[in-house]
């Protein structure tokens, strides 16, 4: 009898842990689906897109057909090649004539060229009111395992990260996120008046950490456009998120790899780790 009393409380806990997952943590859905942040690029709370770029820098194995900053200047095309690719580990800075504001709610939106909701190609995001310094948009990758350069993402397991959404669709980004950040408070970077927005591709093979020392992966290797793809960044200065959609930021849970990569979890505060 007591055996069986163990046995079923055994049972119990063992249940328990599998309806439990550990990493219950849920960011948007792709675009169309429930949920969702995506912003399509025919949103009327578009007022203005990128007016220029600067410092635009070339990562490997990119082809030069794909090297026209040109195209990401103005309104998203949502096309596969009205674009510019960094190349693995490239970045670009564009331009803002007038200055991005911090209103209430989303502020601008980054477009990639991904023809599906699943072979995500992913980006940092910063921004600068001055052109030397800036702050970077939290981040949080989930993905558990590499993918391979045809794989595919769970788009509810990143956040905070350019080139969450297909073609078409912008990742929103509120530049309240980073009214904490030290370079705001200090007043470095001022978020009523930014006038640079930077996109800085991730090398997804296992080398990039995420804001709470998390691996991030992103399909690796590509090739002959490799990284990260700029359609376009669109501004709102301040717009609702699409009705129903998941904007609050869960606490994703701290990295299960031990060691000194820095302090994770919802504390807001991390360590980066120098290589
Ligand atoms: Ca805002
Ligand atoms: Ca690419
Ligand atoms: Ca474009």
């Amino acid at each position: 009898m007591k055996f069986q009393l163990l046995k079923m409380f055994f049972i119990v806990v063992f249940f328990f842990f599998l309806a439990t997952p550990a990493g219950a943590v849920s960011y948007s859905p792709a675009a169309g689906q429930e949920g969702s942040t995506a912003i399509h690029m025919d949103d009327p709370a578009f007022i203005g897109w990128a007016s220029g770029y600067e410092s635009y820098e070339i990562g490997t194995d990119l082809d030069d057909v794909w090297q026209t900053p040109e195209y990401a200047i103005g309104k998203a095309s949502g096309t596969s090649y009205d674009i510019v690719s960094l190349g693995r580990g490239g970045r670009i800075t564009m331009t803002f004539d007038p200055p991005v504001e911090n209103g209430d709610g989303w502020d601008f939106a980054v477009f990639e060229n991904s023809f599906n909701d699943y072979n995500l190609e992913l980006a940092f995001v910063e921004v600068s009111s001055n052109g030397i310094d800036f702050v970077r948009f939290d981040n949080v990758s989930l993905t558990p395992d590499p993918v391979s350069g045809y794989g595919s993402l769970d788009t509810t397991s990143i956040n905070g990260f350019a080139g969450k959404f297909r073609q078409g669709y912008g990742t929103p980004f509120d530049l309240a996120d980073v009214s904490e950040k030290t370079e705001v408070l200090t007043g470095f970077v001022d978020i009523s008046q930014i006038t640079y927005v930077r996109i800085v591709d991730i090398i997804g093979d296992g080398t990039s950490i995420d804001s709470t020392s998390h691996v991030i992966y992103d399909p690796y290797p590509t090739i002959s456009s490799a990284g990260f793809d700029l359609d376009a960044i669109g501004v709102s200065n301040g717009a609702p998120y699409p009705d129903g959609s998941v904007i609050e930021e869960p606490s994703p849970l701290p990295p299960e790899q031990d060691g000194d990569a820095g302090l994770g979890g919802s504390s807001g505060c991390f360590i980066f780790t120098i290589y």
